[in-house]
């Protein structure tokens, strides 16, 4: 057994039977009260699902394993002392629940690189894609395609004992994180460098070979894509992508099965595909005012707020479900932003519009949390870089959501967790309580 998995293994099983027996005594136990609000407004709040790789508050932001952002961009592992963490560490980090050492890095590194071979029919399928297909579109389709491959499912199949699902289950995460890049560059280089693909380049690290097979060989743009993978990887069990690769992952479906499930959760305006939107709202923003936008004329560009309010629309990048502050990933961009390219007139103009979004989603009385969230400033960085296909943004995102998600799915696994069944009930039921 790898020694990674060893470890894993020496960590989990006290903890399962831990599990057992807190369930065995306490089942019956009232942790939590549900309103009828909550019910019928996508459950926020209520407690009805255990993760254990982060923890999101709604004040402070996310915690992975109790550190905070700044602290993980201190305390990771990194290539060189000013730069950003290795997301290799905080995937280590949110299985075992201990902060890795160099070492502990490099033997992810190596083993992911020693999975990553991609199965031609996957190239295929990708290749079968039409062009006009989003990307996020051909990448959950990829993902699934893969799904030939999980060890998982075939062992299940021949009559798997089910304190070894969480063994299998690991294979397949490790094997699909690591072939995520190939995968994701692929479709990048078909749809916008005419299939002209670039070979993975095995002395790099996970994200830094990531951003090479982009096309990004400049060091500042690999350093963005270590950032950018950890600042993404999870967000506590309920968001969409989370919570659907847990709910179909419960059903015993394979990780490729589960994690294309919360791909195409991710795909959604509301969540992921924000990060495409935001470039999008302002590209379309500064076409309509030029140079009156953002600080130069803070009233039009408020108008210009306000008239997409108008139009029924939100402003991608404010608010969230959870957060009731400024998100820390957000902050973490933008101070990479002010450290790398501090004169970037699109880095003003985010910062302009922290100023001048909030105060207008205040006035409407209705929106719960008016500060940005992290996907207000990726696509400014990635935009400063020269990565300006901006409707691919939400793959990155899904590429780096596969770290959280998928150690998450195999302490889903490890831990036994039974399949997942929510009550509903009807309109009639919902009105009867009311009386
Ligand atoms: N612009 C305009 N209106 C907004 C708004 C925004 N940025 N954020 C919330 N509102 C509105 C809601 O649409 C809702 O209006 P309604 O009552 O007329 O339907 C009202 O304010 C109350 O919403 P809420 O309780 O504050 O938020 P929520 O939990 O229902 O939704 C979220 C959260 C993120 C979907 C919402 O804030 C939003 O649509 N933001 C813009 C899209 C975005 O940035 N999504 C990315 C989130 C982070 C991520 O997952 N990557």
């Amino acid at each position: 057994m790898d020694l990674v998995k060893e470890k894993f293994k020496e960590i989990f099983v006290p903890i399962r039977d831990e599990l057992k027996e807190l369930l065995k005594q306490h089942s019956d136990k009232v942790i939590d009260n549900v309103t009828f609000g909550q019910a019928l407004t996508g459950m926020k709040g209520v407690v009805s699902l255990l993760t254990v790789t982060s923890k999101l508050d709604p004040e402070e932001g996310i915690r992975f394993r109790g550190y905070d952002i700044p602290t993980l961009r201190k305390k990771l592992p990194k290539l060189h002392e000013e730069g950003e963490p290795l997301p290799e560490g905080l995937f280590y980090l949110m299985l075992t629940g201990e902060m890795p050492t160099a070492k502990d890095v490099s033997i992810i590194s190596k083993d992911w690189a020693l999975r990553s071979r991609v199965p031609q029919h996957v190239f295929d399928v990708i290749d079968a894609m039409p062009l006009k297909a989003r990307p996020m579109t051909i990448f959950s389709a990829a993902i699934l395609s893969m799904a030939t491959d999980s060890i998982f499912q075939k062992l299940h199949r021949a009559g798997l004992d089910k304190k070894e699902y969480w063994n299998s289950t690991y294979e397949d995460a490790m094997t699909l994180i690591a072939r995520l890049p190939i995968i994701a560059a692929y479709i990048y280089r078909r749809l916008y460098h005419n299939g002209d693909f670039i070979e993975p380049d095995y002395t790099l690290d996970w994200a830094g070979n990531f951003a090479h097979m982009l096309g990004y060989d400049n060091d500042e743009v690999k350093r963005l894509m270590r950032l950018y993978m950890v600042i993404h990887a999870d967000h506590e069990g309920g968001n969409v992508s989370a919570h659907a690769t847990h709910l179909v992952g419960s059903a015993l479906s394979n990780a490729y099965y589960s994690y294309a499930a919360g791909m195409t959760g991710l795909a959604g305006p509301l969540h992921g595909m924000a990060n495409q939107e935001v470039i999008k709202w302002i590209l379309e923003m500064k076409e309509a005012l030029g140079d009156n936008a953002g600080c130069v004329n803070k009233d039009i560009t408020k108008k210009y707020v306000e008239q997409t309010i108008a139009e029924g629309k939100v402003i991608p990048g404010f608010g969230h479900a959870v957060l009731r502050k400024t998100d820390p990933r957000y902050t973490a961009f933008v101070e990479f932003g002010e450290k790398y390219f501090p004169g970037d007139t699109l880095l003003q103009l985010v910062n302009c519009l922290y100023e001048i979004v909030p105060p207008v989603l205040q006035s409407l009385g209705k929106v719960k949390n008016p500060w940005p969230n992290v996907d207000a400033a990726s696509g400014m960085a990635l935009l400063h870089y020269g990565f300006k296909e901006y409707p691919f943004y939400t793959v990155l995102f899904g590429v780096s959501r596969a770290l959280g998600v998928l150690s998450q799915f195999v302490w889903d696994r490890a831990l036994q967790l039974p399949i997942e069944r929510p009550k509903s009930q009807t309109f009639e039921w919902f009105k009867n309580v009311t009386k």
